[in-house]
């Protein structure tokens, strides 16, 4: 099943974050891919780096289905893919048998690990299951504004050296930190190819 759907949970300002994509996944485009456990706003952030048009289909062999879309970051065109929300990367779920699949086999260019920053200390395993298997990561703490409120103060710049890849802070519903995520991967995918 394939089907070209409009997504209504977008991130605001649309100006602030969200730049415009054809309505047609392409071909040869490096890939991004955002990863991590449920709830934790990868569609939020998926419809921010995307804009309006995204294909969404059942990933081959299941029912799950799997967004994508494309991105403007810089002067370059990505694939951004949704993926479903996962919990390690040894899957037990046929959701996190996808994730990881898409993971592992698509080998996206950059893997974005979105993760609640109220839940930071929990989520952070996961991050390092993805260090460990050498993947692209960019870390992204995203829903920040309720990590703030309950007076978290969260140091940023610590956590990139502690970890060693780069690390930013997102609200993806309001967009705040969508330009400075957008920067990061411009600079990695530079640094890196
Ligand atoms: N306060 C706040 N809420 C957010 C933020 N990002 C996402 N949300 C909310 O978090 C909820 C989950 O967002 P989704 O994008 O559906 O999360 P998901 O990771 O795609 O969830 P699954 O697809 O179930 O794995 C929604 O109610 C969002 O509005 C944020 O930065 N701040
Ligand atoms: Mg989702």
């Amino acid at each position: 099943m394939l089907f070209i759907k409009k997504l209504f949970n977008r991130c605001k300002p649309p100006d602030s974050c969200c730049g415009k994509v054809e309505p047609i996944v392409g071909k040869g485009l490096r890939k991004i891919a955002i990863v991590g456990s449920p709830n934790v706003g990868k569609s939020v952030m998926f419809n921010c780096l995307t804009g309006t048009y995204t294909t969404v289909s059942n990933y081959p062999g299941t029912t799950v289905e799997v967004s994508r879309g494309k991105s403007k970051i810089g002067a370059e065109e990505f694939e951004v893919i949704d993926t479903p929300g996962m919990y390690s990367l040894l899957p037990i779920t046929e959701e996190e048998k996808v994730a990881r699949s898409i993971l592992l086999k698509e080998k996206p260019d950059i893997v974005i690990h979105l993760l609640d920053a109220k839940n930071l200390e929990r989520m952070l395993p996961i991050t390092l299951q993805f260090i460990e298997a050498k993947l692209p990561v960019i870390l992204v703490l995203n829903i920040i504004d309720e990590a703030e409120e309950i007076g978290m103060n969260i140091n940023l710049h610590n956590l990139e050296k502690d970890l060693k890849i780069p690390v930013v802070a997102t609200v993806s519903t309001t967009g705040r930190g969508i330009d400075i995520l957008k920067g990061r991967i411009e600079g990695y995918v530079r640094g890196k190819i």
